[in-house]
């Protein structure tokens, strides 16, 4: 898998990401945030509130769909959107399935000829159930690790993620590809979660900060993993989910200008009426706070608030983003 030089066009493309569950021929990709509607994909997490109920992607053109092995995709040109969705026991150990489930996705996205990571997203039950390594986000990490290695994808070719933990004893793996590489881009204030030191597990998480691919009229799509107040590799602000809002204000700061500076788009520094957030918070009860805190740093964008639990049990919220510029 090559990677692309930063100066050339990347002709992967997403139109247009908004909010709403509007029909169109060129829909890629639909998530219902609320979880009402199950032909759509989700993440099977209690909604909380927020303007934002549904995200629909559009591809630049029209889309076809079908299933293989057990995975879903809808594919619009050069871009391939792919869901597996099956039981899970949340006593289980998850990282043969996940290895399995992974191994699928890649092998159908490589024989459709979109075999670039552009995003994922991963919701598991009992995400921080188990002590030590044999914690399930620790194993789920190794899963997905193993099937990565194992099909040849290096930390140059990962992308912008989400791993949440839900109470539905349901795996869902959604992954966005495409036939061409993204940009990834990297946080100035955190080590790449592929590099964080062993203590987290016996394999780092396989993401990239953000990734970035084109949008309508030659802009930029940028695709932000899920954002956690960490800061090095380090956890900060045990305890106080207020302060590990304004934490993650600070890192998707910071992010934005390394990706404005990076693609050389100042349209990219910051979120606007165009940006989509998912925040997801451990306590329901927190919720009205930290929404409260997020409308006055970013009056324009819409969020949708989910209740979900973080891969790290010191972990209180955690926002994902997409924006354009
Ligand atoms: C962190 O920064 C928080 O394993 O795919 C965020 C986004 C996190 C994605 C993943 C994990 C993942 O380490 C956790």
């Amino acid at each position: 898998m090559q990677h692309r030089a930063m100066s050339e066009q990347i002709p992967t493309g997403v139109r247009m990401v908004q909010a709403g569950n509007t029909a169109d021929g060129n829909r890629l990709l639909r998530f219902d945030l609320t979880g009402r509607d199950t032909d759509a994909a989700g993440c099977g997490l209690p909604w909380l509130g927020g303007e934002l109920e549904f995200e629909t992607w559009l591809g630049e053109e029209s889309v076809t769909c079908g299933e293989t092995d057990g995975v879903v995709w809808r594919r619009a040109g050069n871009l391939l959107f792919l869901a597996v969705e099956q039981h899970d026991d949340p006593a289980s150990d998850p990282a043969e399935a996940v290895q399995a489930a992974y191994a699928r996705l890649l092998e159908v996205a490589r024989a459709s000829g979109c075999a670039c990571l552009l995003r994922a997203w991963n919701y598991l039950p009992a995400i921080n159930a188990g002590d030590g390594d044999a914690e399930r986000y620790r194993r789920f990490c190794l899963g997905r690790a193993a099937a990565l290695e194992a099909a040849g994808y290096g930390e140059r070719e990962l992308c912008a993620g989400t791993a949440i933990g839900s109470e539905e004893p349901r795996l869902r793996i959604y992954l966005l590809s495409g036939s061409s590489p993204g940009i990834n881009i990297e946080n100035p204030r955190q080590v790449s979660a592929y590099r964080y030191p062993r203590r987290y597990g016996p394999r780092s998480p396989s993401f990239a900060r953000a990734t970035a691919i084109a949008g309508a009229n030659d802009s930029r799509l940028l695709m932000i993993s899920g954002t956690a107040s960490v800061v090095g590799h380090r956890t900060v602000h045990v305890g106080d989910v207020e302060a590990q809002a304004m934490e993650i204000v600070r890192n998707l700061d910071s992010l934005l200008v390394e990706a404005a500076t990076t693609l050389g788009r100042p349209g990219l520094r910051e979120f606007d009426e165009e940006s989509l957030m998912r925040v997801y918070v451990r306590r329901e009860a927190d919720w009205p706070a930290i929404e409260a805190r997020l409308q006055s740093c970013w009056p324009q964008v819409r969020l949708a608030g989910l209740r979900g639990d973080i891969c790290r049990s010191d972990l209180l919220v955690e926002i994902e983003a997409v924006t354009r510029g």
